[in-house]
């Protein structure tokens, strides 16, 4: 009884390292990583998202200030909306605005052409391109 007792205290201690370790490793790592990533914040009432081939928008999350301007700029040359509203996206977590704010859609932008967005109502905002919604092109607009 005694024997078989240390037996397996001495695995559960092998255990308990094994876990520090993969905590301390990658997997903890990845984990704070994504959580801290912070928003790309505008300066002097503007920001540019752009659009390319990789299927996001660049930067994905942005910081902008209440009136600010965003400027979405087609870089690939695959086509690419930039869309928001009711019955815009197929999972709906994907299209959110604030109350009373206006949604917006670009309509289809080829390469080289852009789209711009006022922003009068603080809160936040998940918008789509319509097109590679389910590749995950999906962006966050945090407006204070
Ligand atoms: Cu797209």
């Amino acid at each position: 009884m005694v024997k078989n007792y240390r037996v397996a205290a001495g695995s559960a201690l092998l255990i308990l390292a094994a876990c520090a370790q993969e905590s301390d490793g990658s997997a903890g790592g990845d984990t704070s990583n994504q959580e801290t990533v912070a928003p790309v914040e505008s300066s002097e009432g503007i920001l540019v998202i752009q659009m390319s081939d990789d299927m996001t928008f660049g930067p994905e999350h942005v910081l902008i200030h209440l009136g600010d301007t965003l400027v979405w700029i087609q870089e690939g040359a695959l086509p690419h909306t930039t869309s928001n509203g009711p019955g815009k996206a197929a999972v709906p977590e994907h299209s959110l605005l604030p109350e009373g704010a206006e949604p917006w859609d670009s309509g289809l932008l080829v390469p080289g052409q852009g789209f711009s967005v006022v922003f009068d109502t603080t809160g936040e905002y998940t918008y789509l391109c319509k097109i590679h919604e389910a590749a995950g092109m999906v962006g966050r607009i945090t407006v204070r």
